[in-house]
């Protein structure tokens, strides 16, 4: 996969060669391209900002450097093959505006051969980039959370590497996401539970019986109630979406016994007075 970033502050990339994504760059997985914005700037001071039009706070980013940046990097798209079309990259724009990414689009990122990453400052980009890029590409306005950052350059950070790690080959077996909280199936919606290693006792404090036994059934039923224990409490959001078809009769007992109750319509809600420990 290639990844292109447009940033003002290149600097805040360099994050991008280390752990996970810089050895997936190492190793030839990922082609990771910062480009810094100002370069397709043509004024002395180097000017990528202006003030709003119809008045307000803050600064606007100009459309004519985002506009060079991308054409010159859309251009530098070689073709897969001779005689083939050129690669055509999905355009990310991470703004707290935008549909919140989740580890569908994550996935859904990842299939794609290439991103172009347009983090702004300031108030935002100019409307009109992201309708011109949108007429030929696939734009994403992207948020990571509710609440809001300086710039999107964070984002981008966060974006790369929960993509990168669903890239073949990046992740080693022994971090395979097949479990990861958000994956789809089995555990799908539900967060993952506490892990243990040794020592097995540390500072008087010892480790869940059942994961000595050696009795694989008894974990796996153990590491469910864990997590649906944990999503109960910090993400009952997660409890109230559940398909209810996805949970067996230990499921719903567990459920019950931590206060929760299916509704007429089989989605769960919290019972109404129950007052959780
Ligand atoms: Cl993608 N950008 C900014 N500036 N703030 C955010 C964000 C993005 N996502 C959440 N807050």
């Amino acid at each position: 996969m290639r990844v292109d970033v447009v940033t003002i502050f290149p600097e805040y990339l360099e994050p991008l060669n280390v752990s996970l994504v810089g050895k997936a760059r190492a190793r030839g997985q990922l082609d990771v391209r910062v480009h810094d914005l100002r370069r397709w700037t043509h004024d002395r001071h180097h000017t990528v900002d202006d003030t709003p039009y119809g008045g307000g706070p803050g600064m606007v980013m100009k459309p004519e450097p985002w506009g060079e940046a991308l054409d010159d990097i859309i251009a530098s798209g070689a073709p897969a093959a001779p005689g083939e079309p050129p690669a055509r990259p999905v355009l990310v724009v991470p703004t707290p505006s935008g549909v919140p990414f989740t580890q569908t689009l994550a996935v859904e990122l990842s299939a794609r051969p290439w991103l172009i990453f347009a983090p702004a400052r300031y108030e935002g980009i100019d409307r009109r980039v992201i309708e011109e890029y949108g007429e030929h590409l696939d734009v994403y306005e992207v948020s990571i959370g509710d609440y809001v950052l300086a710039g999107g350059e964070a984002a981008v950070l966060v974006i790369t590497e929960a993509v990168a790690r669903l890239l073949p080959g990046v992740l080693g077996n022994a971090e395979s996401h097949r479990d990861d909280s958000f994956a789809p199936g089995a555990m799908a919606d539900l967060l993952e539970g506490p892990v243990y290693t040794k020592p097995p006792e540390w500072r008087g404090r010892g480790i869940p019986e059942v994961l000595l036994s050696g009795h694989h059934g008894k974990i796996a039923r153990w590491r469910r109630d864990e997590a649906f224990r944990r999503t109960a409490r910090n993400r009952p959001d997660l409890i109230e979406r559940c398909d209810p078809a996805a949970l067996d009769k230990h499921d719903r007992a567990l459920l019950a016994e931590l206060g929760w109750e299916q509704r007429p319509d089989g989605r769960f809600g919290r019972t109404a007075g129950v007052v959780e420990e």
